[in-house]
């Protein structure tokens, strides 16, 4: 049966790639945007609050929704400005969705978390699957939270939620806004402007990333696999790169040798030193054949000639 599909918080830096996507796959007809603010998108787009329950409820009975791409949230650095408004939205915006996916037997339910779950108590190079999680901002916190009532939601009622743990994702389609790895989406903007820039971390402070079309694709590829395969029912570590400051910096660099940067860490650092370096996506190669297509020169080469 053809999906249709409800995309909440739709309108940020994964949500706009993600419509595009998930349109050009399942047709126009097929998915309706949400999100706070208004959107422009190439299908049906609604304003709805994840906080109001009784909206999803009558948006999926009238457009007969059969899927939820959950997006919303507050990310890292803008959630420790606030962390009760922030585990508010990120966790009881989750149990409004999974409670819908309950009530109305959805097929199936996405839930994007992130390797903020990670601290330091986990290991930091090639992070395993089952890793200590021990989170230290509220956002880790709530995906943490999160993944864990996902597997609960599929446990105890056979709700089919599905999950991944993105790196920093990077995209040319849309800013980031709110997180930590924002850096490296930012830093592209200043670099094919001719101005210099200024980085919010150290040089030296190594994160996972990884690219939109990889980060959009690793999704579809996990809602259209098979049930049987998906074998993890928190969230699945994926991988695409890794890299620091310096060395994106020298990359672009290649591309624009008169580009310049300097350092200056605030507390997205400390945030940062937090997370882990890179990522062992075993898990998900094994079980629904996972492979990223960009590394960190063909990701530059392609970001500066969308931007250019
Ligand atoms: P974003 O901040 O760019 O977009 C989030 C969207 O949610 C915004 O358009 C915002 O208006 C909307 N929103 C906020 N509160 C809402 C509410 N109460 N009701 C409805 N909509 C609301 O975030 P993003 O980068 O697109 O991330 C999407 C999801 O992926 C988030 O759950 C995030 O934690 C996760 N994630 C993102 C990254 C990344 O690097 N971008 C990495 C790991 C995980
Ligand atoms: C953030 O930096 O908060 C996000 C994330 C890795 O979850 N980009």
């Amino acid at each position: 049966m053809k999906p249709k599909i409800l995309i909440i918080g739709a309108g940020g830096q994964i949500g706009t790639v993600l419509v595009e996507s998930l349109v050009k796959r399942y047709g126009t007809g097929a998915v309706i945007a949400s999100d706070l603010k208004e959107l422009q998108t190439p299908c049906a787009s609604i304003q709805l609050d994840v906080l109001d329950a009784n909206k999803i409820a009558q948006t999926i009975e009238q457009h007969q929704i059969t899927q939820i791409y959950h997006l919303a949230a507050i990310l890292s650095a803008k959630g420790e400005q606030n962390p009760i408004r922030t585990w508010n939205i990120n966790m009881e915006g989750l149990l409004n969705v999974l409670e819908a996916g309950r009530t109305f037997n959805l097929d199936k339910i996405f839930y994007p978390s992130s390797i903020a779950v990670f601290g330091k108590a986990t290991p930091k190079v090639n992070t395993p699957q089952d890793a200590p999680l021990v989170p230290e901002t509220v956002y880790g916190i709530s995906k943490e939270a999160g993944e864990n009532w996902c597997n609960y939601y599929y446990k105890r009622y056979g709700l089919d939620v599905r999950s991944l743990r993105y790196p920093g994702l990077i995209g040319y389609q849309s800013l980031a806004g709110g997180g930590t790895t924002d850096y490296a989406v930012d830093i592209f903007h200043y670099a094919v402007k001719n101005k210099d820039y200024t980085c919010f971390l150290n040089k030296d402070t190594r994160l996972p990333m990884m690219y939109m079309s990889d980060a959009v694709r690793a999704t579809i590829e996990l809602m259209e696999t098979d049930k049987s395969n998906i074998k993890i029912r928190t969230s699945y570590n994926v991988s695409g790169m890794s890299f620091s400051p310096e060395e994106i910096y020298n990359e672009i660099k290649k591309h624009l040798p008169n580009f310049n940067i300097d350092y200056k860490a605030d507390y997205r650092e400390e945030i940062a030193r937090s997370w882990v370096e890179s990522i062992n996506d075993s898990q998900a190669r094994k079980d629904w054949n996972w492979k990223e297509q960009y590394d960190l020169e063909k990701m530059v080469a392609d970001m500066i000639k969308h931007l250019s």
